[in-house]
């Protein structure tokens, strides 16, 4: 049994990027709710994203979303977030909230419409080069609603063209990163509803382009562990959106409905070289908070996946090969489910401490004031939202 002291030295390697959109005000298609202390600028979003690392040290960058977070000076914006101990990270585009986009973006049968979302994107890059940001994340909501509605292998020949556009401004330190989700805001078909169609455009592109995979955007029971095998055995896995979802796109936090998901895809993860110092997978969370605090919420986060990283290094990789080799069913299947089984809660507590940090950093963020703060100093304006 691999011990707690064993894996500990892994846990320095963690870094979890949080999205700027969880600071804002977000909700369902039935109701926004607005909520005390909402971020009325940016700078107020890195405010609270720092905070989270300040209480955790897991989550060293933030992802920007454009136009959400455009600002007249990203140097500036660059400088802020470094004053306040964190970087930006990856840049998210958006292709969803123009009238332009209706019936597409970059799959769009109008090449005006077309070169304005390559335009965005272009634009995007640019950004990356003043943030200093590795990653381009595309989500596309291209698709569409009824059956002969559109031409859906025309719009897969539009796409690899667009992107092919696009990927030539990726530098050569970044990436151009294919998010891809089964279904909304099209019902009928997505341009990228899964990870093979998301593949088949990246390795189209080249070594610099990968794929994305939102924990969220799967049918019920796909076996997501599976996919990030596949994609970190092809060399294509780029980064994740975690967040956990019941029933549809849900964004609810990562690890609060089913923890054992998240320590099954941390195992492959794990087991397939995507964690440690040398892998280039980014772990990012893809969340809302419609109706708890929201600092909170990504403090909670962040430390679940770092609770289910623990257990999930935990396995015995020795002993399971063995029982694997042996074609010892359930004596694999115990290996595994007792470094699930196991609490690490006081292990993680007193390893952070002794790394000055709060050993509850939940109860820490609750004592320290900052929600009692926020919530009196940030009064008028208007609240961040999508
Ligand atoms: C929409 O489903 C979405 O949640 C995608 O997962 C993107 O990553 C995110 O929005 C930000 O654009
Ligand atoms: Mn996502």
């Amino acid at each position: 049994m691999t011990t707690f002291a064993e894996i500990a030295p892994d846990l320095e390697h963690q870094a979890i990027e949080v999205p700027s959109w969880a600071y804002g005000n977000s909700g369902t298609r039935f109701k926004v709710f607005g909520s005390p202390g909402t971020p009325r600028s940016v700078e107020e979003k890195i405010d609270d994203a720092a905070t989270v690392h300040r209480f955790t040290r897991l989550a060293p960058t933030v992802a920007l979303h454009i136009p959400w977070d455009m600002v007249e000076d990203f140097g500036g914006l660059t400088r802020y977030a470094t004053d306040q101990g964190i970087e930006i990270g990856t840049i998210n585009s958006n292709t969803f909230q123009d009238e332009d986009y209706k019936l597409g973006g970059l799959t769009h049968h109008d090449p005006a419409v077309r070169q304005k979302a390559i335009d965005h994107h272009l634009q995007c890059i640019e950004i990356m080069g003043v943030t200093g940001s590795r990653d381009l994340k595309i989500w596309l909501a291209d698709g569409s609603n009824y059956p002969g509605q559109a031409d859906i292998r025309a719009r897969q020949d539009r796409l690899a063209e667009s992107l092919a556009t696009i990927y030539q401004a990726i530098g050569d330190q970044q990436r151009l990163v294919l998010e891809y989700k089964i279904f909304e805001p099209a019902f009928y078909h997505t341009d990228v509803p899964d990870w093979g169609t998301a593949l088949a455009h990246v390795q189209a592109l080249g070594a610099n382009a990968t794929v994305c995979l939102d924990t969220g955007h799967h049918a019920p029971s796909t076996n997501v562990e599976f996919i990030v095998a596949q994609l970190l055995r092809l060399g294509k896995l780029g980064s994740f959106d975690f967040n956990s979802r019941n029933y549809a796109d849900d964004d609810l936090i990562v690890g609060s409905a089913d923890p054992f998901q998240l320590f099954r895809i941390l195992f492959e993860v794990i087991r397939g070289g995507g964690y440690g110092p040398d892998s280039e997978v980014a772990f990012m969370l893809d969340q809302c908070h419609n109706i708890e605090k929201k600092i909170p919420g990504q403090i909670r986060s962040v430390l679940n996946v770092q609770e289910m990283t623990a257990r999930a290094l935990l396995v015995d990789r020795e002993e399971l090969a063995a029982a694997q080799q042996a074609g010892d069913v359930l004596g694999a299947h115990q290996v595994f489910m007792d470094a699930f089984y196991t609490d690490v809660r006081a292990d993680l507590a007193s390893w952070r401490e002794s790394r000055g940090l709060p050993g509850d950093p939940m109860a820490a963020y609750a004592a320290s004031g900052y929600q009692e703060k926020i919530e009196a100093d940030r009064v008028g304006g208007t609240q961040m939202s999508w």
